[in-house]
């Protein structure tokens, strides 16, 4: 294969770097140290239920919504039966996940399916932001549990920095 014909090939499946994912055993402690210590800021705080789990959205200053900067996301269980609560009992805290902006979540899910590449939802579910999302499995990617994010024009939630 030519090197040509590898950059053509991947270019259309991903955008940019959405997010990092981090499980985190105390929300409050997690925020205090990403917004104090570390400097970063709250843009999105929620609940999704679906997947178990207490959510912040946390970006550099200046940052806009729409921006390919990546943002970091604090992830705490809900639940017992959360993946965050039983990725928490297997490992220390810290990342959980890499997650990829894609224009079109499921071309992307049927494009890295072709490819070999396992996906863990038949049809996308409900992200931040109201964003439509799917996970590899990290068997398939050698190890790290990748999620594809398409985000919606307009987001739910999203706090702008100076409102934070
Ligand atoms: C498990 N494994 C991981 C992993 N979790 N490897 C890398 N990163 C992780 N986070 C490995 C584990 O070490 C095993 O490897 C193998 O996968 C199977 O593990 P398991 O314990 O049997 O499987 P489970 O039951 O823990 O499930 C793992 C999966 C689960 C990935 C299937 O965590 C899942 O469904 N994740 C997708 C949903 C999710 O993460 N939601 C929370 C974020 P060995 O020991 O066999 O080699 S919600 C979110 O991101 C939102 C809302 C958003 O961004 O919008």
């Amino acid at each position: 294969m030519s090197e040509s014909s590898v950059v053509t090939d991947n270019q259309d499946v991903f955008l940019c770097v959405d997010h990092v994912g981090y499980a985190v055993p105390d929300m409050d402690a997690a925020v205090k140290l990403h917004t104090e210590v570390l400097g970063w800021h709250v843009v999105f705080r929620g609940r999704n239920e679906e997947q178990g789990v207490e959510e912040v959205m946390l970006a550099t200053n200046g940052h806009d919504y729409t921006d390919r900067d990546a943002e970091i996301q604090l992830l705490a269980p809900l639940n017992e039966q959360s993946t965050i609560a039983k990725f928490l009992e297997k490992n220390r805290p810290g990342v959980q996940q890499v997650a990829y902006r894609v224009a079109d979540v499921e071309k992307a899910a049927e494009i890295l399916t072709t490819r070999g590449v396992k996906m863990l939802y038949d049809a996308p579910k409900h992200g931040t932001y109201g964003s439509r999302i799917n996970f590899c499995h990290p068997k398939s990617t050698g190890g790290i549990l990748l999620e594809l994010v398409e985000r919606p024009a307009e987001p739910e939630g999203f706090i702008p920095i100076a409102e934070a």
